[in-house]
């Protein structure tokens, strides 16, 4: 499957200085999904990425829960909601939004990676906006396609990463004796 991080690993910044990356991997891991159906055509392709990423990184299927909504603007409540449980380390939120199909796609478009923003930042969970916003379906279908570097699994790969690299930033935090 396509769609690998293209962030690298955790390469030395400076003499003795090592960056703090989470690490995508998904074992115990449970991570929530919520896919707008509108435009199905291509957001059950960025879904099956999704759940193909965390599978490969060693998601178990009874730790992957998949939601459906209506359209993209009713992805940030639903993520909202899923994150707010404390039952999810990240949430993916899936939906594609085409510019030819929509006189309000800029709405359409702020009103979901507003809400998805804010979901996370509200929440303290990763919550990511895996949500396309192309000016056609050939775009969109591009941008799903397993070959061609499917966004539903950079998505989802920028999920583990973050719900590792807070626990390790919350861990961190508690750790004594690192202060000189
Ligand atoms: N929802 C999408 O996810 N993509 C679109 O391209 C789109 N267009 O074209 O309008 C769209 N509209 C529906 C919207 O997300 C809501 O479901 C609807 O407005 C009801 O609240």
């Amino acid at each position: 499957m396509a769609g690998k991080s293209k962030t690298g690993g955790a390469r030395k910044i400076a003499k003795g200085l090592v960056p703090l990356v989470g690490d995508p991997h998904a074992r115990l891991r449970k991570v929530a999904i919520v896919t707008a159906r509108f435009n199905s055509v291509v957001t059950d392709q960025l879904e099956a990425g999704a759940v193909a990423c965390l599978q490969a990184h060693g998601a178990a299927a009874a730790n992957i829960t998949v939601v459906k909504v209506p359209g993209a603007v009713e992805l940030p409540l639903a993520a909202k909601t899923l994150a707010a449980t404390g039952r999810y380390e990240a949430v993916v939120a899936l939906g594609c939004v085409i510019r030819g199909d929509t006189s309000h796609y800029d709405y359409v478009c702020s009103i979901a990676a507003d809400g998805v923003l804010q979901a996370a930042m509200t929440t303290g969970v990763p919550v990511i906006f895996g949500v396309l916003t192309t000016e056609n379906l050939e775009q969109a279908l591009e941008r799903a396609d397993a070959k061609r570097g499917n966004k539903g699994w950079e998505a989802a790969l920028g999920a583990l990463e973050m719900a590792d690299l807070l626990e390790k930033i919350k861990g961190g935090a508690k750790r004594k004796g690192t202060r000189k």
